[in-house]
């Protein structure tokens, strides 16, 4: 009766310094695992670091190649603009077409004389030969600011005739 008392107050006492026993062991090597756990983190933490750094570097990449493309297609439309410049105008007996002309700045025009009879094309001092029917020319407008022009034709009559036009610029 004794000995199953004392072996079972025996057995009863005995686990509870074993569970202390396990319990050390498991808090000793637990405070030295977070010390693995903290340069475990750090090391994942240095290579989320590297990966953001070059994720950010090929997304500058990218963003300054859209820069590029953008400045590309603006570089492409300013020949676009300079298109404008060679703007065709039709002489005829008695009209300048297209009435009003728009250019921009630096611009020209191609004149064809499409009428029977001789003319040009004038405009602040700025005037084509005379042309021939059938004859083209150019007139050169860069020395034209911004502003609102009247286009003529310069041989006696024809602009009281309706030899004129209006020209923008700008
Ligand atoms: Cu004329």
């Amino acid at each position: 009766m004794t000995i199953t008392e004392h072996a079972e107050t025996g057995a009863v006492p005995e686990p509870t310094p074993m569970d202390v026993d396990a319990v050390r062991p498991s808090t000793l090597p637990s405070p030295a695992r977070p010390g693995f756990n903290t340069d475990t983190v750090a090391l994942g933490a240095l290579f989320v670091a590297m990966f953001a750094f070059l994720a950010a570097l090929v997304a500058i990449g990218f963003a300054s190649r859209a820069i590029d493309e953008h400045r590309a297609v603006q570089a492409s439309e300013v020949p676009t603009a300079g298109a404008t410049a060679g703007e065709a105008v039709s002489l005829s007996e008695f009209s300048i077409s297209p009435d009003p002309i728009e250019v921009g700045t630096g611009a020209s025009l191609s004149v064809t004389n499409d009428g029977a009879v001789v003319h040009n094309l004038s405009v602040e001092g700025q005037a084509t030969p005379m042309l021939e029917s059938g004859d083209s020319a150019t007139l050169d407008l860069s020395k034209l600011t911004p502003g609102s022009y009247t286009l003529i034709c310069d041989v006696a009559g024809h602009a009281a005739a309706g030899m004129q036009a209006v020209l923008n610029v700008g």
